[in-house]
C-alpha cells in the first residue's frame, strides 16, 4: 500500500463500523438516555461530596429551571469562569435543557482576556467564584455593572451585587420551560484561535457534540469502554474541550464516574487515585511525565488504573514507554483532539472493549462515522499510507464554524466539509496515525492554547517596540513555550526582562514569554506574513541569540 500515488480522495476509516447514533437529540436527553440503568452510582465526585446519577440529572433540570426564571432563553449564551466542581456540570447541562449556550473560560486569565470572550461571546450571565468576581469589575474593561446590568453567580459565599448558585439549583424543575431544539442548534462555545490569528468562538451543536461522544462511548464495541464500574479521573479543566466532552460528557453518557478535582497537585492526586480506585485517568504530556518519574508513585497503590489516556500536546515515545512500564497492567494510549474537530479525531483503539493491539507513539485511529485524509499542502492532493502531509477530517462531528467569522470557518472548514487541521502527520499501515509536524501558529504549553497573534498584538502595542514575532520553542516540561523576536523602535532601548514584564501582566501564566530575542527585522513573506519557518528553524540551530 505504501506506494500508492497520491489521489484526489483517499480516505482513511476506523476499524471499527460504523455505527446509528442519536444524533437528533438534544445533547442532554442523549447524555442521560440511559440513566435508569445506574441512576444509583456515583456520578460526580468532589471532596468529600458525591451526586448519583439521579441527584445529578434532577440538578441540572433545577439548574435548567433556575437560569430559566433568571431570564436565560433558547439562544443566550451564559459563561462558566469555574475550576472543575459539580456545579460546572449542572449549569452546562442546565443551559442545554432550555437550549442556551455556555461559553467555558479559564477562570485563571487576565480580566482583559475574560472580556473578549465575554464580549465576543454577547454572555448575559456569569457563573463563577467569589475569588474570580474581581476580574469582572476591573475598571480598564468595560464589564457591564455586577447586579445591574450583569447578573453574576457564585457557587461559594457571593459577594457584593452577585447570587449564589441556589438560586438557580434550587429552582423548582418543573418550571422548565418546554422548548424546541434542533440538532444544529448550539449548546457550546468554547474559543480557540485554530490555524491562525486570536480565539474565536467555536460553535459547537447538540450533533456535533452527541456525534463525537457516541463515536468514543457508543456501539456493541465503543472505541472508549467506559461502564458504570469506572471511576474516571477529572484534573484537566473543563473549560477545555478535552475534559468537558472525553471526561464529562463521556462519562455522563456511559454511566461512569467523575472525580473532580480543582489543580493538579501530585499528592493529592496519587492520594485520590488510590482512595478511590480510579481506574481512567485522561491525562497531558506533563501529568504523564510526573506519573512516570516522580518517586512518590512507588508509595501509592494504582492497581485499579486500566486506562490512561493522553491528548492535546504531542508525547515523547520513552515516555510513553517509561510510564508503561511502571502502571503494566493499563492500556496506554492516546487521543488526538481539536476544539474545532469536535474535538476528538482519532483515538486509541486499545481501549476498545474488544481492543486492537497498538504502537507507543501513535495518536490513535481515526474515530468511527468520520472520514480523515492526509493532503499535500502544497497540491492540496490527498497521500496514502505512512506519507506525511495535513490532516483533514469530517463528519458529523465538526463544529459548525466559527461565531461571527465567516472568513475564518471558510479557511478551515473546505467547501467539500473537509476541516483542516494544520497538523502535519501521516497514517502507517496499521491505519495508526501519527503526528510528526504543525503547520499552524499555534503555541501549545502544556496542552493550552498559547495563540502567537495575541502576544505579538500586545508586544507592537509597546511604544518602544518596533515589530514583532512570537513562536514556539521546544521544551522539556512545557513541550513548547512562546518565545519573541522583537525589533526595538529606532533610538529605543528596552530590556529582554521589561519585555518579558510588560507580557507577564497582561495575560494567563502559560502565554508568558520564556526569552525575547532582539533582532533587527522579522522575516516576510511577500505578502506580508511572518515567515515563522524560519524564525523556528533559527532556534533549532541556535542561532537566535
Ligand atoms: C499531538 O487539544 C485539544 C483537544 C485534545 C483532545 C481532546 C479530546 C485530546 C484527547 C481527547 O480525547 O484541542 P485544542 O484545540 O486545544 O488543540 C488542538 C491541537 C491539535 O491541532 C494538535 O496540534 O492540539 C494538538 N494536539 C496534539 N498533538 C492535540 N492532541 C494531540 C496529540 N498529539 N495527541
Amino acid at each position: 500500500a505504501s506506494k500508492d500515488p497520491p489521489t484526489d480522495n483517499f480516505i482513511f476509516r476506523s476499524k471499527l463500523p460504523d455505527i446509528t447514533i442519536s444524533n437528533h437529540l438534544p445533547l442532554h436527553t442523549y447524555c442521560f438516555e440511559k440513566i435508569a440503568e445506574f441512576s444509583d452510582a456515583p456520578s460526580l465526585i468532589s471532596g468529600s461530596t458525591a451526586y448519583t446519577f439521579a441527584e445529578t440529572h434532577l440538578l441540572c433540570q433545577k439548574s435548567a429551571a433556575g437560569l430559566s426564571n433568571l431570564g436565560i432563553k433558547k439562544g443566550d449564551v451564559i459563561m462558566l469562569l469555574l475550576q472543575n466542581s459539580p456545579e460546572f456540570a449542572f449549569s452546562f447541562m442546565g443551559a442545554s435543557m432550555i437550549g442556551a449556550i455556555t461559553t467555558t473560560a479559564n477562570p485563571f486569565c487576565t480580566p482583559s482576556e475574560i472580556y473578549k470572550q465575554f464580549s465576543a461571546s454577547r454572555a448575559k450571565l456569569v457563573i463563577t467564584q467569589s475569588q474570580f468576581v474581581d476580574k469582572l469589575r476591573d475598571d480598564g474593561e468595560k464589564f457591564p455593572k455586577i447586579g445591574e446590568e450583569l447578573t453574576v453567580i457564585t457557587v461559594d459565599d457571593p459577594p457584593e451585587n452577585c447570587l449564589h448558585f441556589s438560586v438557580i439549583s434550587g429552582a423548582d424543575e418543573r418550571d422548565v420551560p418546554s422548548i424546541d431544539i434542533d440538532p444544529d442548534d448550539p449548546v457550546a462555545l468554547p474559543f480557540s484561535s485554530g490555524t491562525t490569528g486570536f480565539p474565536k468562538g467555536v460553535i459547537l451543536s447538540h450533533k456535533s457534540l452527541i456525534s463525537s461522544i457516541a463515536q468514543q462511548v457508543d456501539g456493541e464495541n465503543p472505541n472508549l469502554y467506559l461502564t458504570s464500574d469506572d471511576i474516571v479521573l477529572c484534573v484537566l479543566p473543563l473549560f477545555h474541550i478535552y475534559s468537558l466532552n472525553s471526561v464529562l460528557l463521556c462519562s455522563l453518557r456511559a454511566g461512569a464516574g467523575v472525580l473532580l478535582m480543582q489543580k493538579f497537585e501530585i499528592g493529592s492526586l496519587l492520594e485520590s487515585i488510590q482512595r478511590h480506585r480510579v481506574s481512567v485517568t485522561p491525562v497531558v504530556p506533563p501529568l504523564v511525565l510526573a506519573l512516570a518519574k516522580n518517586p512518590m508513585v512507588a508509595s501509592f497503590d494504582l492497581s485499579s488504573i486500566r486506562i490512561v489516556l493522553s491528548g492535546a500536546a504531542p508525547l515523547g515515545k520513552e515516555l510513553e514507554d517509561a510510564l508503561r512500564s511502571r502502571l503494566p497492567q493499563a492500556a496506554f494510549g492516546q487521543g488526538y483532539g481539536m476544539t474545532e474537530a469536535g474535538p476528538v479525531l482519532s483515538m486509541c483503539l486499545g481501549f476498545a472493549k474488544q481492543p486492537f493491539p497498538t504502537k507507543s507513539g501513535s495518536c490513535g485511529t481515526v474515530v468511527r462515522n468520520a472520514e480523515l485524509k492526509v493532503i499535500d499542502p502544497e497540491t492540496g492532493l490527498s497521500l496514502t499510507y505512512n506519507q506525511p502531509g495535513e490532516i483533514c477530517i469530517r463528519g458529523p462531528q465538526i463544529m459548525k464554524g466559527y461565531l461571527n467569522d465567516a472568513e475564518a470557518t471558510a479557511s478551515t472548514i473546505d467547501v467539500d466539509g473537509w476541516l483542516h487541521t494544520g497538523d502535519i502527520g501521516y497514517v502507517d499501515d496499521d491505519n495508526e496515525i501519527f503526528i510528526v509536524d504543525r503547520v499552524k501558529e499555534l503555541i501549545k504549553f502544556k496542552g493550552f492554547q498559547v495563540p502567537p497573534a495575541e502576544l505579538e498584538a500586545l508586544l507592537i502595542s509597546h511604544p518602544f517596540i518596533a515589530d514583532a514575532a512570537v513562536v514556539p520553542q521546544k521544551d522539556e516540561i512545557g513541550g513548547e513555550v512562546p518565545v519573541a523576536f522583537v525589533v526595538r523602535s529606532k533610538d529605543f532601548e528596552i530590556t529582554e526582562e521589561s519585555v518579558k514584564e510588560f507580557i507577564a501582566k497582561q495575560v494567563v501564566f502559560y502565554k508568558k514569554l520564556h526569552k525575547v530575542y532582539f533582532v533587527h527585522a522579522i522575516p516576510k513573506s511577500a505578502s506580508g506574513k511572518i515567515l515563522r519557518k524560519d524564525l523556528r528553524a533559527k532556534l533549532a540551530s541556535g542561532s537566535a541569540s
